[in-house]
């Protein structure tokens, strides 16, 4: 178990007010929680990589992977290990300390489970933090994980429950806090986050981050993605976010989660340095680092390296 104390439950209506605070007075008080709980110059390097792409049952409005779309990324098979270990190599010599495994799967198949576990074992072997999504997870699975040395899982619950059947129908939102548990129970630290930008409102974006900080304990990684909008999907064309909004949702995050990494996750190319160096201001201090998120663009390395020595910024050694 983690030491991120839990307290009395956030209601709405407290993060509502915090949405609601002039931008100086929240980024200020996301700063000072910032400050008493981390080095504010040092953002992890997180890197992803697709290890089953395309061809996925489930209806997610946002996702290109979803084979009901046509967006044009292709199902392909399973990578061999010999291939996410050249690229777990690539990562940590470019300065990478946790290397994410992704899976276009509604829920893996044992051997999936198999196939992962040694996949996962060989990069924490490496030196490298292990993180998988991989879709929902039974509690056998999540032991198999954790008995191969998986560090974190990323599950999230992306939006508020009372948007979530907007965006969703294959699968409800009490099934990803069933796997979340089964993560917990098996002793495997939490990566939990969501997305912005689907056209949800304030209120809903209130309700996302209640739901997530609300958890007990709450999660160890709590990325906040920002809507990547691609053709063929659904919510290709949805308003985007007002960027300042998407500070202040980092900002709300920090502050009701203290001592998590927040992760400024997919959608920084559309956000630009500016927007990014309020995020790192406002409390986030993980991103994901690569040239490709799992099948879209991220900004390259050289971009990320650039930006982090104009604001000063180090990664975790
Ligand atoms: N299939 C597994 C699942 O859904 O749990 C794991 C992979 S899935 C791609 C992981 C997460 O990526 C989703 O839960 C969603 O939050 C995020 N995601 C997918 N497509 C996205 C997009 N277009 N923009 C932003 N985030 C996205
Ligand atoms: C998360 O919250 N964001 C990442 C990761 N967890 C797996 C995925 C972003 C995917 C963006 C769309 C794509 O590249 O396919
Ligand atoms: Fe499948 Fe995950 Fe994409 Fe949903 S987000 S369609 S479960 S790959």
């Amino acid at each position: 178990m983690n030491n991120i104390a839990p307290r009395a439950a956030w209601t709405i209506a407290e993060i509502e007010a915090l949405f609601a605070l002039p931008f100086n007075d929240l980024v200020m008080r996301a700063h000072e929680v910032h400050r008493a709980h981390f080095d504010p110059n040092e953002v992890e390097l997180a890197t992803l990589l697709s290890v089953k792409t395309g061809g996925c049952p489930e209806d997610c409005g946002y996702c290109p992977q979803a084979a009901r779309y046509h967006t044009g990324v292709e199902s392909e098979p399973t990578l061999a290990l010999d291939v996410v270990l050249e690229h777990a190599r690539a990562a940590k010599a470019n300065g990478a300390t946790r290397f994410c495994m992704g899976a276009a799967w509604r829920q893996p198949k044992q051997k999936d489970i198999e196939r992962v576990s040694a996949m996962v074992s060989a990069v924490k072997a490496m030196g490298l933090e292990t993180c998988a999504t991989l879709g929902m997870l039974n509690d056998d699975q999540a032991r198999q994980l954790k008995g191969a040395g998986l560090d974190y899982y990323n599950h999230n619950i992306d939006t508020a429950p009372d948007y979530y059947a907007e965006i969703i129908s294959t699968r409800d939102q009490q099934e990803r806090l069933d796997t979340i548990q089964n993560v917990r129970d098996a002793g495997i630290n939490v990566c939990c986050g969501g997305i912005v930008g689907m056209g949800e409102t304030r209120a809903q974006r209130a309700g996302l981050i209640a739901e997530i900080a609300n958890l007990d304990p709450y999660p160890e990684s709590v990325p906040i993605n920002n809507l990547v909008q691609v053709p063929g999907t659904p919510l290709h064309g949805v308003d985007a976010i007002d960027p300042l909004e998407f500070v202040r949702t980092i900002a709300v995050a920090r502050i009701t989660m203290p001592k998590a990494r927040v992760r400024l996750s997919a959608g920084r190319r559309e956000l630009g340095d500016g927007i990014q160096a309020l995020c790192f201001l406002a409390g986030a201090n993980s991103i994901f680092y690569g040239d490709k998120l799992l099948t879209t663009g991220n900004p390259d390395v050289e971009a990320d390296r650039d930006l982090f020595a104009r604001l000063g910024l180090h990664g975790r050694n």
